[in-house]
Parts: C-alpha cells; structure tokens; sequence
C-alpha cells in the first residue's frame, strides 16, 4: 500500500471517529451543532471517496469510471466547504449579524464555486487527464481553492469584529484561525507537498475552534444536566433570528423551600431527577432547560403542545410528595411562551422569561397556566422608567435608606439593624424594593447604587453614634451582582474608614446567588471578611440551597426566611425542628425574619435563635423615626428589666 493511500485511510477513520465522538456528546440544539456535524460527515465522505479516486486511477480501466469518480469527491469537496461556510455563518449569526445579509453575503460566493467545480470533470477546468486515463490536477484546481480559502477568511474577519461581548482569549482564537487559513493559501499558491499535509492538519485547528465556541460549561448545568440559562437564551436567540415560530412551557417551582432546606444534597439531586424524568417522559422530545434556581424550560417541537403538556403535567406532578416519609407541600407556576404569537422580538420575550423566573409576588394561583402574553409587555415598559428612576437616583445621590431593628434574645435588646433601600417614583410612592433591585441587579447599576447605599449608611452611623446607643452592628444588603466588583471589597472599606465606622460593626448580608456565578461571589465573601465584616446568608428558605451548600460558605449568620418562619408556625411543615439544631451545631448564629406576634416569638426562643426581626418590634422606619424608635425600647426594655 502506498503512503498516499494510507495517509487518506486513515484520515478518513479519524473524521469518522471525530463524527461519531461528537454525537455521543450532549450538544446545545443549535444550528451551528447541526453544521459542524454536517461538515464532519462530509469530510468523513470526501476522505472515502479519495480512497476510490486513488484506487480507480491506480487500478481502473476506463476514463469514463475515473470521470463518475471524480464527479462524487468533487461533490462530497463542495459539501465540506458549504457546511463549513454555513457553521463559520452561524457562529456569525449567534454573535448577531443580520441573518439576510450574512446569507446573501456568504452562500452566494459558494454557490458560484459549486456550479464551477461542477462542470470542471467534463470543461478540464480542475482536472486533466493524459491518455492513459490518469488524472491530474491543474492550476484551476489550485485557484478554486486559494478562493474557498479565502471566503473562509473573510467569514472569520466577520466573526472577528461581530464579537464584541468576548475579549482576548476568543480575539486570540480567531486571529489564529486566520492564520490557519492563511498558511493554506501559501502552501497553496506554491504548490508545496505540505498542501496535502496542511488540509489534514486543518481539520484538528477547525475541531478546536469549534469546541471553543460549544463550551459545554458554559451551557450546561452541572447540578442538573440540563443546559442552563445561557443555553436556553441561546436557542431562543436563534429561533427568533431565523423566525422559527416555537413553543415553551416554563414550569417554576414555588416555594422550593421546604424541601431542600435540611435535605442532603442526595435527595435534593433525587426531587430534581424525578421532576425532570417527569418532565422527560411528558413533552416526549421537547428539549428541558434549567433556567432559574427552580425554574425549567420546556421547548417543544411543535407549537400548539404547551398547552397540553401543561394539563398533562399537571396530571402527572402531584402536590403531596413523600421524600423518605415526610410529606412535603409542591406547587408549580406554570407559564405558556409562544412565538412569534406572544412577541416577535427577542428582548421582549427575554422580558417575559425574566418576568416567570421572578414572579413570586404570588399575582397568580398556583397550578394556573398564565400565558405570557398579557400584561407582561407593560411590565417591560415599566421597567424602563424604574431603570431610568434608579440612573437619576445614582446621579443625584437620591437613594434613601430605611432602617429595620433587630432584637437580641442575648441582651434582650435591639442591638442590630437592617439598611434597606428605598427608590420613590414619579408620584414620590415607594416603589416595591426587591422590584427595583432586581431591576438594578439585570443592567448592573446595583454596584454604583449599592455604594452610595453603603456610605449612606455608614454617614447615618457615625452622625448618629448609634453604635454609643446600644447597637453592636449594622446589617447591609450585598447584592450577588455586587460580589463580581473587582474592587469592592476596597471601595467598601474606604468607604467604611473614612466615616470612621470599623468594618467589624458591618454585617453583609447576600442571598445565595444562582449556580453561575457562585465561585466569584464566594471568593468576594472570603475578602470581605478578611476586613472583618461579618457575613449574613439572607432569604434564608427561598432559594436552592442546600445545608451543606450554607456549610461551604463563609457564613457567620443565618437569616430564616419569613415564610419559612411563618410555615412553620402554622404547623405547614416541621423543618426548623431539624434545621435550626443543625445550624447552631455548625456555630451560626440565627437572625428569625417576620416575626409579626408573640407566638413567633415564643417559637423561635424554643428552637433557641438568636436574633428576632419582623414587624412585632417595628416596620422599617426613617431615620428619625428610627433613632426615636431605638432610645424608646431599649430604655424602656431596661428599665422594665430593671424593675
Ligand atoms: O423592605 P423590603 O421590602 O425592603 O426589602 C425587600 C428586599 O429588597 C430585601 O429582601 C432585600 O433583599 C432587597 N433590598 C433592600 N435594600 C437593599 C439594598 O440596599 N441592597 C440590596 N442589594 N438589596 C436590598
Ligand atoms: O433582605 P430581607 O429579605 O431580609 O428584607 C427584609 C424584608 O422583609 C423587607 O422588605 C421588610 O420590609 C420585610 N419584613 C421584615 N419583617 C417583616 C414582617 O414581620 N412581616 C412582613 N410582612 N414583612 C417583613
Ligand atoms: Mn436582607
């Protein structure tokens, strides 16, 4: 067997293995997966049919056999450079390009190439062939390459100055993939034996290019497995791009709460398997994404099914679950997407994605199906003018601040509070805070806001001396989006110096943040308390965490949720029993939020907390109410101690 032959064997069991590798893979259901696995199989069927090119010059009688031959691996050549065309023109379009333009400007040059490399068997316009019937290749060939080379160039010039959003490392990608292509055309144009070399050699830079822009961490949730949020968005950027009308059913777990609050990360893996076995099994073939904390998305096939998956779903997840013999309470919000009917425009419907990942203001029953298309536009225009409130606020140093004591069971006092911002429209009505903040956490201005909102507070220390008033610390609100502030670790304790309040009097208080961003927000923590402020893990009973997730964070304090708190006293679900033994034992102190009465009180006393917040003591309050608030009830606490 001679080399050329080997070489093209095995080059041909290598695509193949590439091919078949890439499918056993999960891959984001995406064009350009489809493209590169197309361009794959056509480079696996052009090494083949060199194979039988070789052989039947070599070894075949007639010219005619040699013709039909070259006809096919001319084709499967075509077929390579047009899917790989068509996946550098994905990759192109992900990165928003105008679909039209991106098109008319990529398939035409191809298309031209096709019809000429066609016709060249039959004009000798690539291949000649002597009398014995032998082929070669002649100048065109080498010319109709260095083109094909070229448009792939040109089509990563194009990806190179579409991406705007991704910095050194993928540049750094793409001018190497220029060069790649380059060097082809050099060796090309000289007409050197590494040609042949290089071509093979392509394919290995291609597969790296292509694993760069797959990114599996990037788009896969490694709790679940699913493809996260930046998947989803992903697909759903480019069903609207290409206007591929779809259906979307987002199922969002209410009050995940009771459930993984004590449970073992085991069983918390158990509930979601069997929700999304569940979900599997009933939108037979529609791709799941987890999306949210406790929201899934369900994309289907064909448009008209998120209903009936809806009410088939809801057939199937009952509301009683029994986890190792505890019966724990299940509810569902459901959500019906459909496009282009409820909006045609991609930022819109990201709105409305937002809008059922965030819906816990309860407006909806649970169980209920609510078609995102009412309402849900105003709520974007909206958020527009909050956004534009919250630009103003940071502009003029406008934010308020509200001030919410904290009851120490220890001194039988209130030695703590809670800053909490306050954002007036129009009207100067106070606009719902977690609203805005959320608002203020999706376009970043939180990390300016929460600055001012942090000075603002230390200025109300120092003025006050409140910490001279029996106060031992003041608790501030730490956004997640916050924690990826390169600086804010200094600019929090300049700000905290230069009004003279030290940082062991500041108690940070964050909510679990989501599964994205988890590392950079707990390096933040492990900074921030080398300055000797103390962590608090707020919302505590809302989120996805699990015992052992709150073990693994920095965390002094631990705030009960007050739903979980209020669960409870209404007999609902008996976690705190467990839970609150399990926190203590781990040394964390425990802040009870809505504490509303006596008989919250008395519960969390028994269960031994440590500090009580809630409306019992007081609402949050103004400045001047506050300071009247806090001389009242601690002279008179001590003085009723006293008699
Ligand atoms: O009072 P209340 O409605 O203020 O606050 C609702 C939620 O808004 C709180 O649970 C808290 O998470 C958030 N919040 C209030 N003030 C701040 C703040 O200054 N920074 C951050 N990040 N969140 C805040
Ligand atoms: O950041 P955090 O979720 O801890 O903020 C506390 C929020 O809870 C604020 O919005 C505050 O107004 C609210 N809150 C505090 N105590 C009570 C209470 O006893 N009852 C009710 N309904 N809300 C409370
Ligand atoms: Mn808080």
């Amino acid at each position: 067997m001679d080399n050329l032959l080997f070489c093209q064997i095995a080059s041909a069991g290598f695509y193949a293995l590439l091919f078949f590798c890439d499918l056993l893979k999960k891959q984001l259901p995406t064009k350009r997966t489809v493209f590169f696995q197309l361009f794959l199989c056509a480079m696996m069927l052009d090494a083949i049919f060199s194979i039988d090119v070789i052989l039947s010059q070599r070894y075949g009688e007639t010219v005619m056999l040699n013709e039909a031959m070259l006809v096919v691996e001319l084709l499967t050549q075509v077929a390579c450079c047009v899917t790989l065309h068509l996946y550098i023109m994905a990759v192109a379009f992900k990165l928003g390009k105008n679909p039209v333009t991106m098109v008319i400007f990529g398939i035409i040059p191809v298309c031209i190439l096709l019809t000429f490399v066609l016709l060249s068997p039959w004009l000798g316009i690539a291949y000649e062939f002597d009398q014995l019937g032998h082929m070669h290749r002649n100048i065109w060939y080498n010319v109709g390459q260095i083109i094909l080379l070229l448009e792939f160039v040109i089509d990563l010039v194009v990806i190179w100055v579409s991406d705007i959003k991704y910095t050194a490392r993928r540049r750094m990608l793409y001018s190497f993939m220029i060069l790649i292509f380059i060097l082809a055309i050099i060796f090309e144009i000289s007409n050197s034996t590494l040609s042949a070399l290089w071509q093979i050699g392509m394919i290995f830079f291609i597969y790296i290019f292509y694993l760069a822009q797959q990114s599996p961490d990037f788009y896969i949730d490694n709790t679940t497995g699913y493809f996260n949020r930046n998947g989803f968005l992903e697909v759903l950027y480019e069903e609207v791009q290409y206007q591929i009308p779809f259906s979307c059913l987002l199922v969002r777990v209410r009050d995940f709460t009771s459930m993984n609050q004590i449970y073992s990360a085991e069983i918390l893996q158990k509930i979601q398997l069997e929700i999304g076995e569940i979900f599997t099994e009933s939108s037979k073939g529609g791709i799941i994404y987890h999306i949210g904390s406790s929201t899934y998305a369900i994309m289907l096939r064909s448009r008209s099914n998120a209903e009936v998956l809806y009410y088939r779903l809801k057939d199937r997840i009952s509301e009683i679950w029994n986890i190792d013999d505890v019966m724990v309470n299940h509810e569902y919000s459901y959500y019906e997407l459909t496009y282009p009917e409820y909006g045609t425009d991609y930022e819109e419907i990201v709105q409305k994605i937002h809008y059922a990942r965030s819906d816990h203001e309860a407006h909806h029953k649970a169980g209920e199906l609510i078609h995102l298309q009412e309402g849900v536009g105003k709520d974007a225009e909206r958020r527009q003018e909050i956004a534009h409130l919250i630009e103003t606020a940071i502009m003029d140093n406008s934010i308020e601040i509200h001030f919410q004591p904290i009851f120490s069971f220890e001194e039988d006092s209130i030695t703590s509070l809670e800053v909490l911002a306050r954002l007036r429209d129009e009207n100067r009505n106070y606009i719902n805070p977690e609203y805005f903040i959320r608002i203020a956490e999706e376009n970043h201005t939180i990390v300016q806001l929460g600055k001012q909102i942090f000075e603002k507070a230390c200025i109300f220390a120092g003025k006050n001396h409140i910490f001279d008033m029996g106060i031992e610390e003041m608790s501030i609100n730490l956004s997640p989006e916050q924690c990826r502030d390169e600086h804010l670790t200094e600019d929090l304790v300049e700000i905290a110096s230069k009004h003279g309040i030290p940082m062991e009097r500041i108690h940070l208080e964050i909510t679990e943040s989501e599964f994205e961003d988890k590392k950079a927000v707990e390096e933040t923590l492990y900074r921030l308390k080398e300055t000797g402020a103390k962590i608090a893990l707020d919302d505590f009973g809302t989120g996805f965490s699990t015992l052992s997730n709150i073990l693994s964070l920095p965390v002094d304090y631990v705030k009960i949720d007050k739903s979980l708190v209020w669960s409870f006293a209404e007999g609902k679900n008996q976690f705190l029993n467990d839970l609150m033994p399990m926190l203590k034992a781990e040394g964390k102190q425990i802040i009870a939020e809505g504490i509303e009465n006596t008989e919250h009180i008395d519960i969390i006393k028994q269960l031994q907390g440590d500090y009580l917040q809630g409306y019992y003591y007081s609402k949050p309050l103004s400045e001047p109410e506050f300071l009247r608030f806090l001389k009242r009830f601690n002279h008179s606490e001590k003085s009723g101690a006293e008699a």
